[in-house]
């Protein structure tokens, strides 16, 4: 066989995917004061007060509300941090995390 001659090109195995992003989501409680749940927004998630007010609001009327999305890693440290702010200042606000679909 000559050196210049194609050879047959395998496909790829497997195609390159996107790692999976992760939502981090606020819930609602009965305790939480709206503005302590405002002030972790702005800081952990670097929201502006209107965004964060907005995100709280939505949290208190449904139950729930998607507050960011994230590598799994950030969102996981990030929703981790948030929780244990709350916790610290005896708050039971909590941050969950879960893959998009
Ligand atoms: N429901 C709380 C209250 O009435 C406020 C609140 C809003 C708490 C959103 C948590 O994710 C939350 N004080």
């Amino acid at each position: 066989m000559s050196q210049t001659e194609a050879k047959p090109r395998a496909k790829p195995a497997l195609k390159t995917e996107r790692p999976r992003l992760y939502k981090v989501i606020l819930l609602n409680d009965d305790y939480t004061p709206r503005e302590f749940v405002v002030t972790v927004l702005m800081a952990e998630f670097r929201m502006s007060e209107t965004e964060a007010y907005r995100v709280m609001l939505t949290a208190h009327r449904k139950g729930v509300c998607v507050a960011a999305v994230f590598a799994r890693d950030i969102a996981e440290s990030k929703a981790a941090r948030a929780t244990e702010t709350a916790a610290a200042q005896g708050y039971p606000l909590r941050f969950e995390t879960e893959p998009e679909e």
